[in-house]
């Protein structure tokens, strides 16, 4: 079975003003489906195909360049639109809050540490909020589509929430300014999809 496009559960307009339907139609129609059918392209025929995106990732060759790229893009796109939510977006709360707070101190010191890493990622790529075995969580920025499944990557663990700082992400509605679109954000996590992750991955 071949990787699908994931639907966004929410309409290309429905994080405005946040982050534009524009925007959001481009990114997932162009670029996340590019990414879906070059990685299919990648897997076809070689012995990744019918594997799982984690299990391809998890025990990628990092000289594979077509899969890494492909690979990476497919699995960070098919995350982050489901840690967007334009209504339900609960708040941070539970299991999650508390080693939120174990770690970075409270929640605006979290979001202070995620911001610059994002903010300071060089060029294209990525930062993460990931959950260590045993519940540990740690923040960290990875180039290009990489992530932090991926062997020899900085920061270990489970990616439970991920944020696209590609200029493509962004660059329409707020061209260079790269921490208004990180504070947007902020705005429309879905901080239930996160717990669950959390839950899941701990
Ligand atoms: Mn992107």
């Amino acid at each position: 079975m071949a990787f699908q496009l994931p639907e966004l559960g929410y309409a290309y307009d429905a994080l405005e003003p946040h982050i534009d339907a524009r925007t959001m139609e481009i990114h997932h129609s162009k670029h996340h489906n590019g990414y879906t059918t070059k990685l299919n392209g990648a897997v076809a025929g070689t012995e990744l195909e019918g594997k799982s995106i984690e299990d391809i990732l998890s025990n990628l060759d990092m000289s594979n360049g077509a899969v890494r790229n492909n690979g990476g893009g497919f699995y960070n796109h098919s995350l982050f639109w489901t840690v967007m939510n334009p209504e339900d977006r609960g708040y941070l709360s539970g299991e999650l809050k508390d080693a939120i707070e174990a770690e970075f101190g409270s929640k605006e010191a979290f979001i202070d540490t995620f911001s610059n890493a994002a903010a300071t990622q060089f060029g294209s790529g990525w930062a993460w909020l990931c959950v260590l075995p045993g519940g540990k969580v740690e923040v960290c920025s990875t180039p290009n589509q990489d992530n932090p499944l991926m062997p020899g990557v900085t920061c270990g663990g489970t990616p439970i929430l991920g944020l696209d700082v590609w200029e493509h992400a962004y660059y329409l509605n707020y061209q260079n300014r790269r921490p208004d679109y990180i504070d947007a954000f902020f705005k429309v996590i879905n901080w239930n999809e996160v717990e669950r992750r959390y839950a899941a991955a701990k």
